[in-house]
């Protein structure tokens, strides 16, 4: 579906599968659990979900003749950190808004983690008082009229990568590399667990898996604690996305999220999350983090747990990265 894209290489090649034996074990064994490994797909300043998007978007923003990249996420974003790491790569500046979008606690949560690294990368970190939201912000705009004003040449990344016309791409290609390992591994999975905030990872996905009628064993555990305006920009983006590549429409019923695992807010671990998270630790060493793959790891269990899955199901988890951020959560993991 994507061979008419121009791709930029950011990203190592097929992530690795890998399954959760111990994981499935402790939940009863009767679900068989599997990673894909999107958090270790990249050299690039610690990867995940974000670089398969950007490889669709990068090849626009070095034909726009732009010399700055502008997007926007909390403060303690990875989606900013990996436009961070690609403008460095590619020989670009970067400017970020970093909004205040988790109440948190740790002293050092502006300092440590994903901001540090953006930093160390040479990018231009704004911090700016407003709260969560994953539609347009006047804060990016400004930014980037900022960046025009100074004489510069912005490319603007949207929050998450997620409503650029070419946002949607990389997850499609992440269907199509699931359904190529399914056929030398020998297996099907009957369903695919992804956590989802601004879109268009879970988007991707659903054109990608309805070219095998799969678009609804997606299963989407919302992180954002505002379902209604995610799912509604998940169906967007997944409509334009098939419309871009050529395949069938998706419609409202096949976007599938469950809304139950995001609370108390965005970026704040419930403590059924943080359980979650040193389960998935302990019995893995698998790390996930306290703002997007505790909660869809939490949400993993929780349904295996309540029998959702059917008995036998072969279940993968997109582990889609973001474990720097914990490092704003030393409080919480204090005594581990
Ligand atoms: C993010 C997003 P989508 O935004 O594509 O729905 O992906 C959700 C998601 N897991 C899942 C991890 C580790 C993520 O980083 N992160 C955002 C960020 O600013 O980092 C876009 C919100």
């Amino acid at each position: 579906m994507l061979s008419k894209f121009e791709r930029y290489p950011l990203t190592f090649g097929p992530t690795p599968i890998e399954p959760l034996k111990r994981l499935s074990a402790h939940l009863g064994g009767d679900i068989e659990l599997y990673a894909k490994r999107e958090d270790c797909n990249s050299g690039l300043a610690f990867g995940g979900n974000k670089l398969r998007k950007l490889e669709y978007i990068v090849p626009d923003a070095i034909k726009s003749g732009a010399d700055t990249l502008v997007s926007i996420g909390g403060v303690q974003s990875n989606h900013t950190r990996m436009v961070a790491a690609v403008a460095a790569k590619i020989g670009m500046k970067c400017r970020l808004i970093q909004e205040a979008w988790v109440p948190h606690e740790d002293a050092v949560y502006d300092r440590v983690g994903n901001i540090l690294l953006s930093r160390l990368m040479g990018a231009e970190a704004q911090l700016v008082d407003d709260g969560f939201d994953i539609g347009i912000r006047d804060s990016w705009k400004r930014a980037i009229a900022e960046v025009e004003a100074e004489g510069g040449k912005p490319y603007a990344i949207p929050a998450g990568a997620s409503v650029h016309k070419y946002g949607g791409l990389g997850y499609v290609g992440f269907a199509e590399e699931v359904r190529a390992q399914e056929a030398e591994m020998g297996i099907t999975f009957d369903y695919v667990v992804v956590c989802t905030v601004t879109g268009s990872t879970h988007a991707g996905m659903l054109v990608g898996f309805s070219a095998d009628g799969r678009a609804r064993n997606v299963i989407g555990i919302d992180a954002s604690c505002t379902p209604a305006q995610t799912k509604a920009q998940v169906l967007d983006i997944a409509q334009n996305t098939a419309a871009l590549v050529g395949a069938g429409d998706i419609v409202a019923d096949d976007v599938v999220l469950m809304e139950d695992y995001a609370y108390p807010v965005y970026g704040v671990p419930s403590k059924e999350t943080v359980e979650a998270i040193r389960l998935s630790a302990r019995l893995e060493g698998m790390i996930t983090d306290p703002v997007y793959e505790g909660k869809s790891m939490q949400g993993m269990i929780d349904l295996v747990k309540t029998g959702f899955f059917p008995k036998g199901s072969k279940v993968l988890y997109a582990h889609l990265g973001g474990a720097p951020a914990i490092n704003g959560y030393s409080y919480t993991f204090r005594n581990g």
